[in-house]
This record gives C-alpha cells, structure tokens and sequence, in this order.
C-alpha cells in the first residue's frame, strides 16, 4: 500500500497559497515538510477551475491523493459590494469542479476555504461553527458568502451519500506576505499599507475608508498555513472549524491604521473618510474547537505580524499585486 500524499493546492499563487508553500519549505518544526508528501501549488495559468474540462486535465495530470482547496473569486468589502454575482457564480463554479473532480478521482480528503464574513450578520457573539446557516450574511458580500456557505452543505453531501471526506476550515480576515494590494479591490490591511506607502511617497494625506470604529480579528498568513497544514493531517471532522486568534484579540479599524503609520513611519496627515462604507460593524468568532484541538498553538503578535507585512510589502513592491495604482 503506497501511502505517499500528493497534495494539490489550489489558489497556490494567492496570500494563503504562498504562505502554505513558505511553511512547508521554511518550517523545522511539525509543520514543515514530511517525507511521503509531494505539494503541488496550482494558479489560474494551469486552468481557470471555472470550467469542468480544465478542472478535470488538472486531476488527470497531477492525480492527488489529497486536496487544499484555496483557490477562488475574493476581494475587499468594495469589490465585493460591486460585484456580488460574479462573486455567487464564480465562486460556485470553481467550488463544484474541484469537489464533483476529487469525487471522480477518489481523493481521500479535500480542505476547503469558507471565511468568518458568511455567518448570519444578526447573530450573538462570538460566533461559532454552528451559527453558519442561521440566518442571512451582511448586504456587502452575500454573494461570497453564500457560495462558500454551499461548501458545507456539499461536503455533508458527498459525505453522506458516498462516505467521501471533504471538510472545511473558516479563517477571518488574513493579512501577510504576497497580498493584493489593489486600492480599489483590496482588503484594508493591504489596501492601507498601499495608500500609507503612497502618501508617504508623495507627500500626500492618508486616507483611511469610513469611521474607523468597525472591529476585526486578523490571522497573519503564515500561521493560518500551519492551522491549514494541521487540519490536512490531522482533522477528521466534515464539520467545519475556525481558524482565527481569540476575541480579546480584536481590533479597530483605527487601531489596523495606527500600526500601519508606525510599521512605516509615516509622518504626514491622516484622516478618514467617513462618506465609504464601513460594511459589517464586527463579526467576533470563537476560536473554542480549534484550541481544544490546539491549545498551545502560538499566535504570532498583530504588530510583529505587520510589521513584517510591511517590510515584505516595501521589499517586493515592484513585483506586488498592486492593480492601476488608482484609489
Ligand atoms: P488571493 O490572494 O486572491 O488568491 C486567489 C488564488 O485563487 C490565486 O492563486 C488565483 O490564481 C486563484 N484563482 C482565482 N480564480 C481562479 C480560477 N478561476 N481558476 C483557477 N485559479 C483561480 O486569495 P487569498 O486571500 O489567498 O484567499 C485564499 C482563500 O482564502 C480563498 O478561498 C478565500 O475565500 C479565503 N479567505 C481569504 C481571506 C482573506 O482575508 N484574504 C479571509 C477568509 C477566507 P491567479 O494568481 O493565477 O489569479
Ligand atoms: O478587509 P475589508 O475590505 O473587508 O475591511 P471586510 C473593510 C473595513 O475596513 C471596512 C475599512 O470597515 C472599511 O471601511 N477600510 C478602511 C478599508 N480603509 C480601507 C481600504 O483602503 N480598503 C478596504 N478594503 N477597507 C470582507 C468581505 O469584509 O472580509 C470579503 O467582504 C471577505 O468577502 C473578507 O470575506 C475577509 O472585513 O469588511
């Protein structure tokens, strides 16, 4: 019995990819590379998983035993808002071509990638793994949300009906290395690192979107890889688990400004715009299952974390995602 893994990642050239592929080739601890596993990062140039033929060329050619599936349609709270169907259709497709193909080749386990911002918008916090269909997502980005929410209900399908093993994990907003940093459709940490850098470049004001005040937990990239490392080893559940630092590590919008200006040293004037969208006011999630499983996992600190995002930003600026330059 061959018991070698070939694990493919879909979505390998994003900000969740890359860290999984930073982890796994720097890591000397358990999360790094095993003997026994080969990892394949895929992008959109080895087939847009919006087609079933290209889809199904990828599972023929590579045939993985196992599957993280990362890739998708994602954005900031302003592109989602702009395009919510493309987000819903996109989305959909890309997620039944990679479930329905790792059915037909027999994979043994596919992880996939929902997000915190697809639970009910009228909920009690913290939320936790068992609130995700309980009620409507926020206005900005059903579209996404409620794509990814199918997810769980496919892989309780496939589940029940075949016995396949096809989970899912549920981060909250990821920030790291290799981001997009688009100004239009970026999240706000690369969003804001790119609009301080500049501003601080052209001597211009910082402008940060709405009032500042909305709350978020943020995961840095690569210790989100080692969570998704973990859980493609070693979780056996089809219910979905969070992945995110604890409540008490919540922070403002404001507070993700504050450290930007100080992680870059900028000097100059800042303000807000108060006339866009705030979005979702807070979207607090539990990270109670995961530290039953993992109660000493190391998170690393949200100013280390962006400071080093920063100083990757400022390294790689050139070769960065960072779309038109326009605002
Ligand atoms: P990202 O940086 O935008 O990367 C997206 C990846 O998906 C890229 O590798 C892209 O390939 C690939 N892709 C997109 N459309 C594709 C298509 N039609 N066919 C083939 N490949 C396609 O995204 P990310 O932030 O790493 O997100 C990874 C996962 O985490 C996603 O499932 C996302 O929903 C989830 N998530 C992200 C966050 C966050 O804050 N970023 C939070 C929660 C959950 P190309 O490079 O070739 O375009
Ligand atoms: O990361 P973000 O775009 O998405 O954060 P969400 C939005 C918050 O940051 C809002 C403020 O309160 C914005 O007003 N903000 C301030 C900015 N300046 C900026 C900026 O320059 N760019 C951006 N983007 N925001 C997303 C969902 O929600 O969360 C996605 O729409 C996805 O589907 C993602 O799930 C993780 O946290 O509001």
């Amino acid at each position: 019995m061959n018991n070698d893994k070939v694990i493919l990642v879909t979505g390998g050239s994003g900000l969740v990819g890359k860290a999984i592929e930073w982890v796994i080739n720097n890591d000397k601890g358990k999360f790094g590379s095993k003997e026994k596993e080969k990892w394949i990062f895929i992008n959109s140039k080895d087939g847009d998983l919006r087609s079933m033929e290209a889809t199904h060329a990828i599972f023929q050619k590579y045939k993985p035993t196992h599957v993280i599936h990362l890739a998708a349609l994602v954005g900031g709270l302003f592109k989602n808002m702009k395009y919510k169907l493309d987000f819903l259709r996109d989305n959909i497709l890309i997620n039944d071509n990679i479930l329905h193909s790792a059915h037909q080749y027999k994979v043994e386990k596919v992880v996939s990638c929902l997000s915190t911002c697809i639970f009910p918008d009228k909920t009690t916090y913290p939320i936790d793994e068992t609130m995700i269909h309980n009620g409507p997502p926020h206005e900005s980005n059903f579209g996404y949300a409620h794509a990814k929410r199918l997810i769980d209900i496919q892989n309780k399908a496939y589940n029940d009906q075949f016995g396949d093993k096809y989970t899912s994990i549920i981060p909250t907003n990821v920030f790291g290395p290799h981001d997009n940093y688009d100004l239009q459709d970026s999240h706000v940490i690369p969003g804001l690192l790119h609009k301080c850098y500049l501003a601080k470049k052209n001597g211009t004001p910082f402008i940060v979107a709405g009032t500042g005040k909305p709350l978020r937990q943020f995961i840095y990239s690569r210790d989100l890889a080692k969570l998704i490392i973990w859980a493609l080893r070693e979780y056996d559940e089809i219910e979905p688990v969070i992945l995110s630092v604890s409540e008490k590590d919540e922070v403002s919008i404001k507070d993700v400004a504050d450290s930007i200006v100080k992680a870059l040293n900028f000097e100059g004037d800042y303000t807000f715009d108060t006339t866009k969208a705030d979005g979702q006011y807070k979207k607090t999630a539990s990270n109670e299952k995961l530290l039953k499983y993992l109660p000493d996992f190391k998170f690393t600190p949200f100013e280390i974390a962006i400071k080093e995002s920063a100083d990757w930003f400022i390294e790689n600026y050139d070769n960065a995602r960072t779309g038109n330059g326009k605002a």
